[in-house]
């Protein structure tokens, strides 16, 4: 059985997502964040040193990263499902998109959370961080436009990733300027898959 170490109001919940589209089944393990520093309880990292959420353990096996993790239970558990097919073009696109997302997208909006925690120390750094999230969430944008999917008409795991970029971007307010960006996280958010993840995990401040 997977089980899902599942911290409230974080990326975990596109894991939760991600198994109910999949009709994998799985079992949540509720963590809650710090009232105040918002940070993961201790209990985490007795399943993973890092401590961090999304981590899932599938056996003796423990997967921690979100992209390893949608890797892994589309390879392991998906039966084919919500990837292209491996020897495709599009295949290549869908690792891209796999990786893109914490590899590069979330760092100026995580630095963007961070410098506002500074006050006025952090006007020298916020022209820097804002060209960054106007760049990643441009292209994010532009990649979405004329298509329903980052891949084209097929729903997959790469949208299941992405989908925490636009909603970490939303909670800063910097959505509604894509508008590609915004109704593809909007359609992605009524999926029932979707919305049973919330009924498993617990309420998700993004979801919306
Ligand atoms: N790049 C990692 C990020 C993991 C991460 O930082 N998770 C956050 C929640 S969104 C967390 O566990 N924060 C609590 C903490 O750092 O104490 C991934 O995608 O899995």
């Amino acid at each position: 059985m997977i089980v899902i170490h599942h911290l409230n109001d974080s990326r975990s919940h596109r894991i939760l997502w991600l198994c109910e589209e999949l009709g994998v089944p799985y079992e949540v393990k509720r963590y809650q964040r710090d009232a105040k520093t918002r940070l993961a309880p201790p209990e985490l990292k007795a399943i993973h040193p890092l401590g961090k959420s999304p981590v899932i353990t599938d056996g003796d096996r423990v997967v921690h990263e979100s992209g390893a993790i949608v890797d892994y239970l589309v390879r392991r558990h998906g039966g084919g499902r919500l990837q292209p097919a491996m020897a495709t073009p599009l295949y290549d696109d869908y690792v891209q998109w796999l990786h893109y997302a914490e590899g590069s997208a979330a760092l100026p909006l995580l630095l963007n959370l961070y410098a506002s925690r500074l006050g006025e120390a952090k006007a020298p750094l916020m022209p820097r961080i804002e060209s960054e999230l106007a760049n990643h969430l441009g292209y994010i944008d532009g990649a979405l436009r004329g298509r329903r999917f980052l891949l084209g008409d097929e729903f997959s795991a790469a949208d299941v990733q992405m989908s925490f970029i636009a909603e970490f971007a939303e909670a800063f307010g910097k959505r509604a300027a894509y508008s590609a960006l915004d109704a593809w996280i909007k359609q992605l958010q009524d999926r029932p898959a979707y919305r049973r993840a919330i009924e498993r995990g617990g309420e998700y401040i993004y979801a919306h």
